[in-house]
């Protein structure tokens, strides 16, 4: 499609480095070479997948549609995979990802358990420098961070961890190998998306389960079921409309946005209308009506739905009590799409503690010593989270102009240019970016709208024989501004969510999504290209 040898490219090993073998990844290097650049992708892991790729664990789940959850840019791959299941297991999303590397035959431009640790801008030269953990430093005219919003596990930091004599996991870097509970005493603790995945998986198998619950978490049922051939050939024959739907709608989603207020409408028709989403399941719940995520009055409706139908789920009315959100309103902190969670605490060999009241003060050789008891235990799960969005980013030392560190110019919270790059940092994409709608939307259709933005932004800059491309410090003023602005005018900067960096000591208290929609962002990406790449520093040499 365009030269490789354009004029203003200087000496690099490759055209473009890409961190990460995931969704992003992937797509960017098959885009990549689509355009006729060379790339070379890192991966830490041993093979692609990404996110999909570490959490193997019991009951791992997308809480997003397979038909949606799936990539839309090759209408014969969209056409001819089958997906099994309303919802897709992980295991499905994995084999469908590897299939994906095999039909573009990707793995060839893959470095697999590789990590990279640094990627440093070369003023002079205007090239990157990208070195990896065996000492390597490769040379690329681009830098591209595919490197996740939900990557950077937290490794729990719980006093006495290595003296534990059992065996201990996290949710977000499982063993290959299945692991089996039967007949285990075993603690989950952490009850976000995660946690409330893995409880009823690990329930069925160990002898006792304790579930540690710093935060009750609204959950809303999935009732998953087997994907009939008839509905998925439906969905297939209406594919593009379906899609264009998508990527025009706020969450990247085909849910049902509801254009009416929760307090325009009479109890009954409320009521009926969140019985209708209830049953429905899913995250769909959330936009039951429109000013849910801006209206506390509104919003207390819903929550007090799902608080109702909890009390009814389990049957202790203390247990109950115990697991009903009360801290934020619903949505803020990341929806919770589960199956049979709360009605695994009807179980005789499930207990809950409250985490809150009576915090972990250590763990010792034989269990967890809280505050007030103790819980011996033979393995413990940590559903515990991520350094959500910034945390695969600042965890690598990432320099641009004059040496300065992305961790340092993000300290007071992220800066970006539409969430994709950041200014002082010349051909560095971050794709699914802080500032970006990322993880706020089914994130396929986000991260293929980056790549194909970055996909044209190259292309024009080979047309223009352009060295580099950089954010103005102005456009990613004005930028932050506004993702600041349209984050203060919803109820999600209440809450003390990841989204917030809330779940890290010490992270800026900043909402990290864009939480304009993926329709609205993607027509002011697209303004911005059209209007020759506006806010954006462009020029011929270093
Ligand atoms: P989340 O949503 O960040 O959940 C982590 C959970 O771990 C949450 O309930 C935390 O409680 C809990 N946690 C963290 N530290 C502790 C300590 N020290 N003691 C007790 N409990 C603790 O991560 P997930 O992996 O579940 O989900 C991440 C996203 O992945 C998810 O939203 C989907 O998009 C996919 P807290 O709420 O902080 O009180």
């Amino acid at each position: 499609m365009m030269s490789p040898h354009s004029p203003a490219k200087p000496q690099t090993d490759y055209d473009a480095i890409v961190v990460g073998a995931g969704f992003a990844g992937l797509y960017m290097l098959h885009k990549l070479r689509e355009i006729g650049l060379s790339a070379r992708v890192f991966e830490t892991g041993s093979d692609v997948g990404g996110t999909w790729f570490w959490n193997r664990y019991p009951g791992a789940r997308c809480d997003v549609y397979s038909m949606e959850y799936s990539y839309s840019f090759d209408e014969q791959l969209q056409q001819e995979w089958v997906w099994t299941e309303r919802y897709p297991a992980q295991p499905e999303i994995l084999k469908y990802i590897e299939h994906v590397a095999d039909r573009f035959d990707l793995r060839r431009d893959i470095q697999f358990d590789t990590r990279v640790t640094a990627a440093h801008f070369d003023e002079e030269t205007g090239i990157w420098l990208v070195k990896t953990e065996d000492g390597t430093t490769v040379t690329a005219c681009y830098c591209i961070m595919a490197s996740g919003a939900l990557s950077a596990s937290r490794k729990p930091d719980f006093e006495g961890l290595d003296d534990f004599g059992g065996t201990w996991y996290h949710t977000g870097q499982w063993p290959h190998d299945p692991v089996d509970f039967t007949g285990q005493r075993v603690a989950v603790i952490g009850t976000g998306s995660s946690g409330i995945q893995v409880t009823p998986m690990v329930a069925q198998q160990a002898a006792n389960l304790t579930v540690f619950q710093r935060t009750p978490n609204f959950s809303i049922p999935a009732w998953n079921y087997p994907l009939s051939n008839a509905e998925q050939e439906n969905w297939k024959r209406q594919a593009a409309h379906h899609r264009a739907t998508a990527k025009a709608s706020k969450s990247g989603a085909l849910y049902q946005y509801s254009q009416r207020s929760a307090l325009e409408v009479s109890d009954e028709e409320r009521q009926g209308e969140f019985d209708a989403r209830w049953s429905h399941g899913g995250a769909n719940f959330t936009h039951a009506f429109n000013d849910l995520f801006k209206n506390k009055a509104a919003n207390d409706l819903a929550a007090d739905y799902v608080r109702r139908k909890i009390s009814e789920i389990v049957q202790n009315k203390d247990i109950a009590a115990k697991l009903t959100p009360t801290d934020h309103a619903i949505g803020t902190k990341r929806i919770c799409v589960d199956t049979d969670y709360y009605a695994t605490f009807n179980r005789a060999n499930v207990a809950l503690v409250d985490a809150r009241a009576t915090p972990i003060q250590r763990i010792t050789k034989e269990g967890i010593e809280t505050t007030d008891d103790f819980y011996p235990v033979d393995s413990i799960v940590f559903a515990t989270g991520y350094d959500a969005v910034t945390g695969a980013l600042t965890r690598i030392d990432i320099r641009g102009r004059a040496g300065k560190s992305l961790k340092d110019k993000w300290s007071d919270g992220p800066k970006t240019y539409l969430g994709i790059m950041v200014a002082g940092f010349p051909n560095l994409f971050t794709l699914t970016g802080p500032g970006s709608p990322s993880i706020l939307t089914n994130v396929v259709m986000s991260i293929e709208q980056h790549v194909e933005w970055v996909g044209n932004c190259l292309i024009h800059m080979a047309r223009e024989e352009l060295q580099l491309i950089e954010a103005d410090q102005q456009a990613e003023d004005e930028w932050v501004e506004h993702v600041r602005e349209v984050a203060n005018g919803t109820l999600h900067v209440h809450a003390d969510s990841w989204y917030m960096g809330a779940n890290i000591p010490g992270k800026p208290r900043v909402m990290l999504p864009y939480v304009g929609g993926l329709g609205v962002y993607t027509r002011i990406c697209d303004e911005v290209a059209a209007e020759g790449y506006r806010g954006f520093i462009q020029s011929k040499t270093a």
